[in-house]
């Protein structure tokens, strides 16, 4: 499982890049957010859920509609602008959806994500399906947040707050605005929602601790809140050089690099050769080159094609 698990955040982090490289030569319109560096949470979190199970997220949401198993192709053309895109080159990065992987939207209104997800769930209660809202620690102090863990908890819905918190909103260090920003998990427990707070770098764990909150979520439990510890290793969006982060401090999370953990994790405790390592990884870079390629190759939509699909 981890070889795999390693494999597919190699693969986001990759995907990444690419896009990044695009959006530089001016192939990829507006803007992009990239989740360099929160991998873990997409893959171990999309390994706790079942095909069935609806997510929501943001527009840091690459990773998680490729954890939820859409194509790279479809997902590199949306974000080009092109007709093979999973919404036909129309809804670009912010937006971009995957309804057949029960991928319900990357909401860039923030809190947008947690109210889908709670309305998602209250369709699947009883249903034994279980919906996720993806969301940032600076969504916290959105309206949105209180109003549905308060709902979440009333109607005992099956769903689970994703919270993952990179310590910043924007260009803003969560605690310069935000009340015990130490304890964003503890307003979850204010409402009597069973929280766990979770080493977001580490895949394994992040993959132990959303399947307990999955599981109890489709059991009937009611509500889950995971507090994911991570960070971006990369500004918040596009151009931006990140550096208003101290000395320091992007350098020492970077030692925890979900992928070093990963690849310390395989070879230490595993004895997985590195041969195998680099064989996956370069699997993994091979199918991307020829996935972004397909997407280059795919046309923009006509007028007529926007027209039939609007
Ligand atoms: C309702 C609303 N207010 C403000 C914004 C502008 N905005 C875009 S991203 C962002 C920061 C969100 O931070 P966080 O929730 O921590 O997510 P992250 O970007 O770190 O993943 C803000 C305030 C927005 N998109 N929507
Ligand atoms: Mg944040």
């Amino acid at each position: 499982m981890l070889l795999r698990a390693h494999a597919d955040m190699y693969a986001i982090r990759r995907f990444e890049e690419h896009i990044m490289r695009l959006f530089l030569r001016g192939e990829i319109a507006g803007t992009t957010h990239l989740c360099n560096g929160q991998e873990a949470v997409c893959v171990g979190l999309g390994y706790a859920l079942d095909e069935d199970d609806v997510v929501a997220g943001t527009y840091r949401g690459h990773g998680h509609i490729l954890a939820r198993g859409s194509e790279e192709l479809r997902l590199a053309a949306e974000l080009l602008g092109r007709v093979d895109g999973l919404c036909g080159g129309r809804a670009g990065s912010l937006n971009v959806f995957d309804p057949t992987r029960n991928y319900i939207g990357s909401f860039a209104i923030i809190g947008g994500s947690i109210g889908a997800a709670t309305g998602a769930a209250l369709a699947l209660k009883g249903t034994g399906r279980v919906a996720v809202a993806d969301f940032g620690d600076g969504t916290t102090n959105q309206g949105y947040f209180f109003e549905c863990l308060n709902f979440a908890k009333v109607y005992d819905l099956p769903l689970v707050f994703s919270l993952e918190n990179n310590g910043y909103m924007e260009y803003t260090p969560i605690g310069n605005v935000t009340a015990r920003p130490d304890d964003l998990a503890g307003r979850a427990e204010a409402f009597g929602i069973e929280t766990e707070r979770v080493d977001g770098m580490d895949v394994r764990a992040v993959y132990e601790a959303s399947l307990r909150a999955v599981e109890r979520a489709r059991a009937g439990e009611g509500p889950q809140f995971l507090e994911y510890r991570t960070y971006r290793f990369v500004g918040h969006s596009r151009s931006d050089p990140g550096d208003y982060r101290p000395e320091g401090e992007l350098e020492r999370w970077q030692e925890r690099d979900p992928l070093t953990l990963s690849r310390r994790a395989l070879t230490d405790e595993l004895g997985t050769p590195d041969e195998d390592i680099a064989a996956r990884e370069q699997e993994v870079d091979e199918r991307l080159e020829r996935a972004i390629d397909a997407a280059l190759a795919s046309p923009f939509p006509t007028p007529e094609e926007l027209e039939v699909l609007s």
